[in-house]
C-alpha cells in the first residue's frame, strides 16, 4: 500500500481556506492531498469515509495545567498526564503544551523541567511540550534559559503578576524580559495585579462577603487592565519583547493589547472558552456551586464575551486556549470544598483553589458556536498556537511530506448526534463540568494521532494509548517577528538605557 490510512470525501478545514480533499497518510505524516474521491481503498491499508464531513488539523492547547502542586490557592490538580491526555484527545486536541512548575524555593529551571518529564513520559496520550513557570528568576534560573532553548526545546516560559507563591515584582519581570529577550524565548504573563485583589479580598472578608460570587467582586476588570497595560510598557522598555497576555477576559485589556499591535509591538494574547460561555451570574449559583466556576481572571458579564469575541474575530487573539486546571468539586482536602471551614460553613472564596476543566470541551463548543468562520476556528485553536509557540509546520498544518497527521474528522451534518454535554461523557478525572447540559452542535468523531486513529466516538472511544504521546521539542516562536533586531555589537538594546 502505498498509505497507512486515507481519509476520502472530506472537507479540509486550513487557517487558510475550506476545500474538499482526500488526504493521503504514510509513516505518521500527511503524505498527500488529493482530489476527492481520488484515493481509494486499494492504495491504503485503512480508510475512513468522512461523509462529506469537515476534516481540521488536530486542536493544539497551549495553556494546560497538569499535576502541579498547590500554587492557585490550597487544592491540587484532579488530573494527572494520563487524564488530562486522554480527555485531550477525546476532545479533538493532539497536542498540549503544559507547565513546568519552578517554585519560589527551587533556583533551577532545569530541575523543574527534569520532575516534569518524570511525570509525563509514558504517560501522555497526545504529543506535548512544556512551557516553563518561573517562580524564581535567580541568577541559576536566568543562566539556564539559554539551554532550555538550545538544547532542550523549551522556547517559551510563563510568569505571574499576582499568587503568593509565584508574583513577581516589577524588577524581577524586567530580568526575566531582558533575558528571554536574549535567548528569544516567548514569555506568558499572567496579567492580574496581586497586591489590588489580596486587598480587594480582605476588604471583602472584614464585611464577610466571602460567597464564592464575590471572588469575582475581589477581581474588577480594571485590575487586568491595569496589569495588562504594566506587562505591555515593561515589554516596551525591553527592545518590545515579545509577550502573550494570558487568559484575556475584559475589553479593557482587550482594547489595550489592541492598541500596542496597532501601534507595532509584538503584543499576543490569548483567550479561553470561559470567557465565551461562562459569566459572572455562574457564580452566583445557589449554595456553594458556584465554586464549580472559579477560575482567575473570573468569568465577567455578556458585554465582555461579545467584546472578547470580537477580539478573536478580529484577530486581537491569536490563541484559544483552554487553561485547563482542573479541581474536583466533592473533595474537602484538595478540591473546592477545601474552601468550607468550620468559621465559613458556607465555603470562603479566598480558598477556592481557581480554576476549571476544560481541555475536551474546548473544540467542540467553539467549532459549534457558530460565531467563528471554520477558518478562524482553526486558526486561533490549532495553526496560531503551532505558530506562537514554534511548532509549526509540523503542527497545526496538513502540510504534505511536512505536517504530522494530526486530524479531527467532525460529524458530516447529516449524522450529527444531539450532544448535550455531561461530565458522564468525558474522560478527564474530574468530579464536574462547567458546561453541564450545554448543547453542542457537533463533537469530533475521530482524532488521529500521526496517522493513528486514537478516538473513535462511535466505535471504541478511547483508542490510543498513554504510551503515543511523545514530547515535542519546539523552536523560537514564528511570530516573534522581531527576533533578528540586533545592534552593531550583535546585542540586544534595551531601550532608554
Ligand atoms: N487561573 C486559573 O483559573 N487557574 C490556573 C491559574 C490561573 O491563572
Ligand atoms: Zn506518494
Ligand atoms: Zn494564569
Ligand atoms: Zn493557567
Amino acid at each position: 500500500h502505498e498509505f497507512d490510512l486515507v481519509i476520502t470525501n472530506g472537507v479540509c478545514v486550513t487557517a487558510g481556506d475550506v476545500a474538499p480533499y482526500d488526504i493521503g497518510i504514510k509513516d505518521g505524516r500527511i503524505h498527500l492531498l488529493a482530489p476527492s474521491g481520488s484515493l481509494n481503498r486499494a492504495n491504503s491499508a485503512r480508510i475512513i469515509d468522512a461523509e462529506g464531513a469537515y476534516v481540521t488539523p488536530g486542536g493544539v492547547d497551549c495553556h494546560v495545567h497538569l499535576e502541579e502542586p498547590a500554587l492557585f490557592g490550597r487544592g491540587s490538580s484532579s488530573d494527572t498526564y494520563e487524564t488530562g491526555t486522554r480527555s485531550a484527545i477525546a476532545g479533538g486536541c493532539t497536542t498540549i503544551v503544559t507547565f513546568a512548575p519552578q517554585n519560589k524555593v527551587e533556583p533551577s529551571l532545569l530541575k523543574a523541567l527534569a520532575n516534569t518529564h518524570i511525570k509525563a513520559r509514558g504517560n501522555s496520550y497526545c504529543d506535548y511540550g512544556f512551557h516553563i513557570m518561573v517562580g524564581n528568576p535567580s541568577e541559576q534560573a536566568l543562566s539556564e534559559m539559554k539551554t532550555l532553548v538550545e538544547n532542550e526545546g523549551v522556547t517559551s516560559i510563563k510568569i505571574y503578576m499576582t499568587y503568593t507563591a509565584l508574583q513577581l515584582r516589577d524588577d524581577q519581570i524586567l530580568s526575566v524580559l531582558l533575558k528571554a529577550r536574549q535567548t528569544r524565548m516567548l514569555t506568558m504573563i499572567h496579567a492580574e495585579n496581586g497586591d489590588v485583589l489580596n486587598w480587594l479580598t480582605d476588604q471583602l472578608e472584614s464585611q464577610n462577603l466571602v460567597a464564592p460570587k464575590f471572588h469575582s467582586s475581589s477581581r474588577p476588570p480594571i485590575l487586568e487592565t491595569e496589569a495588562t497595560n504594566r506587562a505591555i510598557a515593561l515589554s516596551s522598555l525591553i527592545s518590545n519583547t515579545p509577550i502573550l497576555i494570558v487568559h484575556v477576559s475584559e475589553p479593557g485589556a482587550t482594547l489595550r493589547i489592541r492598541q500596542a499591535q496597532t501601534n507595532g509591538q509584538p503584543i499576543f494574547a490569548e483567550t479561553c472558552p470561559q470567557y465565551l460561555f461562562l459569566t459572572r451570574d455562574d457564580l452566583d449559583a445557589p449554595g456553594l456551586e458556584g465554586a464549580k466556576c472559579v477560575c482567575s481572571p473570573p468569568p465577567r458579564d455578556k458585554a465582555s464575551q461579545d467584546a472578547i469575541w470580537t477580539g478573536l474575530s478580529n484577530g486581537t487573539f491569536t490563541v484559544l486556549s483552554s487553561d485547563h486546571c482542573p479541581f474536583n468539586y466533592e473533595d474537602a482536602e484538595r478540591g473546592k470544598k477545601t474552601c468550607i471551614t468550620v468559621a465559613h460553613p458556607a465555603g470562603r472564596f479566598r480558598e477556592i483553589p481557581n480554576g476549571i476543566p476544560g481541555v475536551e470541551t474546548r473544540l467542540p463548543l467553539v467549532f459549534s458556536s457558530g460565531r467563528l468562520p471554520l477558518t478562524k476556528f482553526v486558526e486561533v485553536s490549532s495553526t496560531g498556537p503551532a505558530k506562537l509557540y514554534g511548532l509549526y509546520p509540523r503542527k497545526g498544518a496538513l502540510l504534505p511530506g511536512v505536517s504530522d497527521a494530526d486530524l479531527v474528522v467532525w460529524y458530516p451534518e447529516a449524522r450529527r448526534p444531539d450532544i448535550v454535554v455531561s461530565n458522564a461523557m468525558l474522560h478527564h478525572a474530574t468530579d464536574y463540568t462547567p458546561y453541564e447540559g450545554r448543547e453542542v452542535a457537533n463533537w469530533p468523531r475521530y482524532t488521529v494521532l500521526r496517522g493513528k486513529v486514537v478516538w473513535d466516538r462511535d466505535d471504541g472511544g478511547v483508542l490510543g494509548q498513554k504510551t503515543f504521546g511523545q514530547f515535542v521539542k519546539r523552536g523560537p516562536s514564528l511570530l516573534g517577528r522581531i527576533w533578528e533586531t540586533v545592534d552593531e555589537q550583535g546585542e540586544f538594546d534595551v531601550a532608554g538605557l
